[in-house]
């Protein structure tokens, strides 16, 4: 079915897919239907084998700023649980090949959340991160505390998400939010670049090491370390790591396969 209100290209670059949010009037808001089709989109992509990296992006203007407040206004507690979006994010978080945000002007509130969602952040220097839920009574509820939390610290996440105020790009990158922050005209290049260098590598090998970083997250560091030894033994089963251990003893560049 063809998606209102996301582009997708599945192709880009070679091994790289592109999704594009796409709902510019009201700021790449986040409704039901767009986080539906977002959510359809990464599924259907990590199953295809020719896609190893998706790059998400919104416009210049904004990544996404927010949830949409429209749409959430009316609703009460149990309307907001009936819905359960809850199940579609935790979707979006287990997509399992790499996905890089490259982020212009708003990321905010559920935007900023779906940013962070990602594993990595490219910045253009217009690009302003926060968590304004409080200003509009409520608070973040796609992750928010808990993952900028994590990424910049008690004080910082606690002034952001208690005061909504923005921050920069470049702060956000001096607090260890975002990869790299380069010009307004390059931020998707930049994001693909990025993507190129890791589409390189043996899709196995990426997706295994993404799932074992993630896992830092969620576990105890002897847990952590448990799991990672898990997936370093996994891929020796893998036809990709004799071709890339043969290579470097062949002195040639590797040719992976995914398999
Ligand atoms: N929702 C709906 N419409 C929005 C929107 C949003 N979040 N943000 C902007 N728009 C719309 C505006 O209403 C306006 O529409 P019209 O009036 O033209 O019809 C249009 O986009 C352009 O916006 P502005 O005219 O306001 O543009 P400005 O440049 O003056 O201001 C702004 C830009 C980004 C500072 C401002 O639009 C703004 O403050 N927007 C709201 C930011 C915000 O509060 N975001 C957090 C929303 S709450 C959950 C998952 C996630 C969430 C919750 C639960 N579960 C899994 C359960 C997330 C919650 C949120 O994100």
């Amino acid at each position: 079915m063809q998606a209102e209100f996301i582009t997708v290209t599945p192709q880009y670059r070679k091994h790289i897919a592109l999704i594009a949010l796409n709902r510019p009037k009201e700021l790449n808001a986040l409704n039901l239907q767009l986080m539906g089709e977002l959510r359809d989109a990464l599924v259907a992509l990590d199953e295809d084998d020719e896609v190893r990296v998706i790059v998400l992006t919104g416009n210049e203007r904004a990544f996404a700023a927010g949830a949409d407040i429209k749409q959430m206004a009316g609703k009460g507690a149990i309307d907001m649980a009936k819905v359960d979006q809850f199940s579609t994010w935790d979707k979006i978080k287990r997509t399992k090949k790499p996905l890089i945000a490259a982020v212009s002007g708003f990321a905010l509130g559920g935007g900023c959340e779906l940013a962070m969602t990602c594993d990595m952040i490219v910045a253009s220097e217009t690009a302003q991160f926060g968590q304004p839920e409080i200003k509009i009574g409520v608070m973040p509820g796609a992750g928010g505390t808990q993952r900028l939390t994590r990424a910049i610290g008690k004080a910082r996440a606690m002034e952001l998400v208690l005061t909504g105020k923005f921050i920069s790009a470049q702060e956000a990158l001096n607090w260890g939010l975002v990869n790299r922050v380069v010009p307004v005209e390059m931020y998707l290049q930049s994001a693909m670049e990025l993507a190129a260098e890791i589409a390189q590598m043996s899709p196995i090998a990426t997706q295994m090491a993404k799932e074992s970083v993630n896992h830092a997250y969620e576990s105890s560091l002897s847990e952590g370390l448990y799991f990672e030894r898990k997936n370093f033994y996994l891929l020796f089963a893998s036809e990709d790591q004799k071709e890339g251990m043969n290579a470097f003893i062949e002195k040639r560049q590797p040719d992976f396969k995914g398999k």
